[in-house]
């Protein structure tokens, strides 16, 4: 749990180059170096940065680091609806309606 957290907050901090914000370019790099097993769609230029747009919360063109807390906490719950959704027989069309409700639309979960 402590390792998570701290790497959770270093993998920011190295991004950032120990900045309070994200920019596009070091955002977009998080994404792809860090996220791409989890999120398709990371290698799409675009799609990041309707994510980073999303994400933006005061709308200052940057990720600060709770816009980025955001991302991480959906990402983490993510794998507890899959099985739900699974239950329900319903994953593609669940999982478009959460990424919704998250403003996430543009990516979608890779295969559990
Ligand atoms: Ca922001």
């Amino acid at each position: 749990m402590e390792a998570a957290i701290k790497t959770v907050v270093s993998v920011f901090l190295k991004s950032s180059k120990g900045k309070e914000n994200l920019g596009g370019k070091e955002f977009q790099s998080l994404v792809k170096n860090q996220l791409k097993n989890i999120l398709t769609g990371s290698e799409d230029n675009e799609a990041v940065k309707n994510m980073r747009q999303q994400l933006d919360n005061n709308q200052d063109g940057k990720v600060g680091f709770q816009e980025y807390m955001n991302l991480i906490g959906y990402l983490a719950q993510a794998p507890a609806y899959y099985s739900f959704f699974q239950e329900l027989g319903c994953i593609s069309q669940c999982f478009s309606k959460l990424f919704t409700l998250f403003s996430l639309s543009t990516f979608s979960l890779a295969q559990q």
